[in-house]
């Protein structure tokens, strides 16, 4: 029996959702860091199998709202949870709980049911902490199954398909066998430059960037594309950390973004990088907005 459906990524920021996206796709569409809060929107990522089309939903880390850019990806967290067949609630390993990860279970309560609970990054803990930590996940948050995993090796990525193929219904492909994500290659090069912002500048300045794909040129024939970005933050002194000293930075992150390109699109890439201050856009719905940060 072929089945089909949508399963929505939740959890704290950082616990690895996109991680474990990309892993179980074998490609990377979803752009990861070591620092919280790297997702921002929700990107679709369809894993075609023989008997099987999953349609995940990698979504923001759940957060507490205090600016529009935060208020805009929590929304996006939430509303996944009700619309999707199954629920794939990620965790860290560790000894007990974290407080907001209960803060969070006790939010999806309604949807234990049909819900799945990934236990991530088992390789940084003991393997007799993952038992109790089961356990305890099992009393606060019935849901269909517990996945030890570790979305870094791929480790435990059979057993949740498994466990997800049980809880799909019987359907047929909605999406065409070719069509990996539902972002234009637009968005995923804007979110590779972000990735290389957050991998390469540190404390306020990855979060204060947004990249917008200002043109982006394929010339016939000759496999080459033409992007040209632009890198807005939000102060003086942020341009400055960005476009780094003689150029340097800019061009680091320009190299690195180029070769990602390259690669994700099987092209040859040729990247112009603009940085702009845009005051204070993370406080500005109308500039979160444009920037494409509202759905
Ligand atoms: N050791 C270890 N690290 C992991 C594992 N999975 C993910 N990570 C790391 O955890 C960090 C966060 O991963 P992401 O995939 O960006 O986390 P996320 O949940 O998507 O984070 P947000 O988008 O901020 O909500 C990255 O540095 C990953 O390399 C794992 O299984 N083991
Ligand atoms: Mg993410």
């Amino acid at each position: 029996m072929f089945k089909s459906g949508f399963i929505g990524i939740v959890g704290r920021p950082n616990v690895g959702k996109s991680t474990l996206l990309n892993g179980i796709l074998g490609e990377s569409i979803a752009i990861t860091s070591p620092k919280p809060q790297t997702t921002r929107n929700r990107i679709m990522g369809i894993r075609h199998g023989t008997d099987s089309q999953m349609i995940f939903l990698d979504t923001p880390g759940i957060h507490d709202p205090h600016k529009p850019l935060n208020a805009a990806m929590v929304k996006t967290a939430r509303q996944v949870a009700g619309d999707v067949d199954v629920l794939l609630t990620l965790l860290e390993a560790g000894e007990g709980i974290h407080s907001e990860d209960r803060a969070l279970l006790a939010t999806l309560t309604t949807y234990a049911n049909q819900a799945i609970l990934g236990i991530n990054k088992t390789d940084l803990v003991k393997k007799e902490v993952l038992l109790p930590f089961i356990d305890e996940a099992r009393t606060i948050f019935p849901c269909r199954a517990f996945v030890p995993l570790c979305a870094r090796t791929g480790e435990g990525i059979p057993a949740l398909l498994q466990e997800i193929r049980e809880l799909l219904p019987a359907g047929p492909p909605y999406f065409p066998e070719d069509m990996v994500t539902d972002r234009s290659e637009r968005f995923l090069a804007a979110e590779i430059i972000r990735e290389k912002l957050l991998a390469f500048t540190h404390k306020e300045v990855p979060y204060a960037a947004a990249v917008v794909v200002d043109a982006f040129e394929e010339e016939e024939g000759k496999g080459l594309v033409r992007i040209a970005a632009t890198i807005n933050v939000e102060r003086d002194s942020q341009k400055k950390i960005v476009i780094g000293r003689g150029g340097a930075m800019l061009k680091r992150i320009g190299a690195a973004a180029r070769i990602e390109m390259e690669r994700l699109f099987a092209v040859r890439v040729f990247l112009t990088l603009f940085v702009r201050v845009q005051k204070d856009w993370t406080h500005s719905e109308r500039l979160v907005k444009e920037f494409g940060y509202d759905r």
